[in-house]
């Protein structure tokens, strides 16, 4: 007999709903997208229809995994033991060496029953806040952008609102590939009324570009000067609205003249853009009902990435386009549950309900919730993923959990990441696969139920919160992630994890969020059983909330949103003769982050076989290079040797590398190799779209060790 299960897709942040059916023996027969999903509306894209394939695969683990010698050789040990274990070396190093000693470090692909769980455990059992994700390799931007221009980080718009705009500003995002089905909705409303502009600022010709009315090819890294000047053009042309910018903002005028007082020109050097392109835009923009802008890694992937995602919302401030149908600032999220995770205090600024560490009153509020004696939290934010591995490195981070992530790919400056690994004093590794590229490293690998095995919450770009059920048998013993960080927890502080199953962690989870700005405690476990529901979601009858600030209150102490007129400022590492190109990293619509999964799915493989350098026609033939040649690509940290495509896409004096392929694939490929660890000052977000690097064509004879630096 087939049966059918309803889930969210465990890869994007669209978080499509998925339809799989299952054949007789339980296992992934189709899967289809879910028709009445409001996140897809029936659509799909290969990498969720194709998850089957990554279900049963030789590599799954099933068993926890103890190393038993210096060398790499992994015996299988019980649940209890693991579990024994950890706990024992988590409060062995507390009592010798203060609760900064340990850490976990996550992923937006954690469910939130699992995030809840670990802040639970690190924040408020040890008391320390060394708890982040993954998120804040992307992500952190964005959320401080939010709280510093909105009052309160989470999206104030939703996906029907691609359909209600007229123009549509792309900052940074190639959604085609790494947004897919919420492009075809972009598409899709384009074909149907061909009066909407499109516009996408982007240094390369990506295919979301070549979709594009107006491709404005930027300098990398020059967003805050094209935004300035098209705030300083709609200010001149009086075509702002004074009305919103009077009643529900703050910091107008300073703002004003600071843009006003910049020279178009400045912003033709910088951006390397003409002032008729940008004067054409801001013209667009002026004469717009509906102006809808969607931004991604472009703009958040850099040391002033909160600065601009502030000047982009500014722009939408300027002219009233916020709080409205069709309109607002939309930061896309890219894993599926880097929202939930947000929510329930993943970051290690943060605490469950968009509470913030370093804030007494919100300390105090978490403190009574989970009846924990005053002073517990600390009072400090803990460690961000970069300043974790340096400090896993120093040694004064001994432990370091890491679960569903894999930053020996995903980390910048590889070569410091895997030294921090290496020479970490307890590293525990919680993961679906094992060998990965970092399980390889740790001292303990504990295996996670997958996609399918477990149930829990994800929270999608549009604040959606869909309940996904366990509807395959477990391959081994894999146990949800939720649980292994509860029976951890059981070990040090029983009376903190009484949880049955994961709606108990949920309905904890939930009652903590009441009155936040997140305030999802309407949305209970029956209710998402039933189907998603969006947040703000503040009582049990409440529908949920399909935009924020439609009364045009913002959540600011004063109601108003603010302003915030911030300078350019050059990305932290410059070119010079040695270092000559711009290196820019992002992704490949076939695959995933790593390719833990989408490296097993032949279809997706044949797509996208092999890592490359993507190189100008220019800067190729400068260098003896012709397509299909293997190049070394160096930067200050690292080299890689990969192949050469060469094009239009980037400008010249640019390049660009996808960031999937890692060691597994073949040692000294990974773009991480090259990128710089440096990080934004107050999101601590590294510079992921900006290195110096050179490209040479390979010289025959050099071993690959060498190649990897
Ligand atoms: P990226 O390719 O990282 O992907 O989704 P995106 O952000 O869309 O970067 C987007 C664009 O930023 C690129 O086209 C790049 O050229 C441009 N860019 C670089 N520098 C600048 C700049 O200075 N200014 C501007 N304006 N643009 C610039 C990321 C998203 O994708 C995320 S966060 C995740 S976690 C998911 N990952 C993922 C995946 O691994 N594979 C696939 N297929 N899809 C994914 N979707 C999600
Ligand atoms: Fe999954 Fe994203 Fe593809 Fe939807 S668009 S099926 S969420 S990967």
């Amino acid at each position: 007999m087939t049966r059918t299960a309803s889930a969210a897709c465990p890869y994007c942040g669209v978080g499509c709903q998925l339809d799989v059916t299952l054949n007789d023996s339980g296992r992934v027969a189709a899967i289809r997208g879910n028709a009445t999903a409001e996140a897809n509306l029936g659509r799909i894209c290969p990498k969720g229809a194709l998850l089957g394939e990554t279900i049963n695969t030789k590599d799954r683990l099933t068993t926890p995994l103890l190393r038993v010698d210096g060398g790499g050789v992994f015996v299988p040990i019980s649940w209890d033991s693991a579990l024994d274990l950890l706990a024992g070396k988590i409060k062995e190093f507390v009592a010798e060496s203060g609760p900064d000693s340990v850490g976990f470090y996550g992923s937006g692909q954690l469910d939130t029953e699992a995030w809840y769980a670990a802040g639970k455990l690190f924040k408020g059992a040890l008391g320390t806040n060394n708890t982040d994700s993954n998120s804040r390799l992307c992500m952190a931007s964005a959320v401080a952008g939010y709280r510093t221009s909105l009052g309160s980080d989470g999206p104030p718009v939703c996906y029907d609102d691609i359909d209600l705009a007229d123009v549509v500003l792309v900052v940074g995002s190639n959604m085609a590939e790494a947004h897919p089905v919420l492009f075809d909705r972009l598409k899709a409303h384009k074909r149907r009324d061909p009066g909407v502009t499109v516009i996408v600022v982007d240094p390369r010709r990506t295919p979301t570009a070549d979709f594009a009315d107006i491709h404005l090819q930027l300098t990398p890294g020059s967003d805050i000067p094209l935004l300035n000047a098209l705030a300083s053009l709609l200010i001149a042309a009086e075509a702002v609205d004074y009305d919103f910018i009077e009643q529900h903002s703050s910091g107008y005028e300073a703002y004003r003249d600071f843009v006003t007082s910049e020279p178009l020109a400045e912003a033709e050097r910088l951006t390397g853009l003409t002032a008729a392109q940008i004067e054409a835009v801001a013209k667009l923009l002026a004469g717009a009902t509906n102006v809808l802008s969607l931004y991604c890694m472009g703009i958040n992937q850099s040391t002033f990435g909160m600065w601009k995602n502030n000047s982009l919302i500014n722009l939408h401030l300027l002219l009233g386009q916020v709080g409205k149908p069709g309109a607002g600032p939309f930061s896309l999220t890219g894993q599926p549950n880097a929202m939930g995770g947000r929510e329930s205090g993943a970051l290690a600024h943060m605490l469950p309900g968009y509470r913030l560490a370093e804030d007494a009153s919100h300390r105090a509020e978490v403190e009574a919730s989970w009846g924990l004696p005053a002073g517990r939290i600390a009072p400090k934010s803990g460690l961000t993923a970069v300043e974790m591995f340096r400090a896993l490195e120093r040694g004064t981070l001994r432990l370091l959990w890491i679960a569903a992530t894999n930053p020996a790919v995903s980390m910048p400056d590889l070569h410091q990441a895997k030294r921090a690994l290496a020479g970490g004093e307890f590293v525990v590794v919680q993961d679906i696969y094992h060998p990965t590229e970092t399980s390889q490293f740790a001292d303990l690998v504990l295996p996670a139920a997958q996609w399918g095995e477990k149930d829990g919450t994800s929270t999608n770009s549009e604040r959606m919160m869909t309940y996904s059920p366990a509807f395959l048998e477990p391959t081994g013993q894999p146990r949800p992630d939720w649980w292994i960080l509860a029976e951890v927890g059981r070990r040090i502080a029983p009376e903190l994890f009484p949880w049955q199953d994961s709606g108990e962690v949920w309905d904890e989870f939930r009652g903590i969020t009441a009155g936040r700005p997140c305030d999802l405690s309407g949305a209970t476990r029956a209710r998402l059983e039933t189907g998603p529901l969006q947040w703000p979601c503040p009582t049990e009858e409440h529908p949920g909330m399909k935009r924020r600030y439609e009364d045009q209150v913002f959540a600011t102490p004063d109601g108003r949103a603010r302003f915030h007129p911030w300078p350019y400022r050059p990305p932290r590492e410059q070119t010079d003769h040695e270092f000559p190109l711009i290196l820019t990293t992002g992704r490949v619509a076939s695959h995933w982050h790593s390719r833990t999964r989408t490296g097993k799915v032949a279809k997706l493989v044949k797509q996208d076989p092999e890592p490359f350098v993507e190189i100008h026609a220019v800067d190729a033939s400068a260098r003896g290079i012709h397509e299909g040649d293997l190049v070394h690509v160096s930067s200050r940290r690292g080299v890689v040797k990969v192949r050469a495509r060469i094009g239009t896409a980037v400008a010249p004096g640019c390049i660009f590398l996808p960031f999937h392929w890692g060691d597994s694939y073949a040692k000294g490929t990974a773009a991480n190799y090259l990128t710089n660890p440096v990080i934004g000052r107050i999101s601590k977000e590294p510079e992921f779209k900006y290195c110096a690097v050179q490209v040479e064509r390979f010289a025959m004879g050099l071993p690959a060790a060498d190649a990897a630096g």
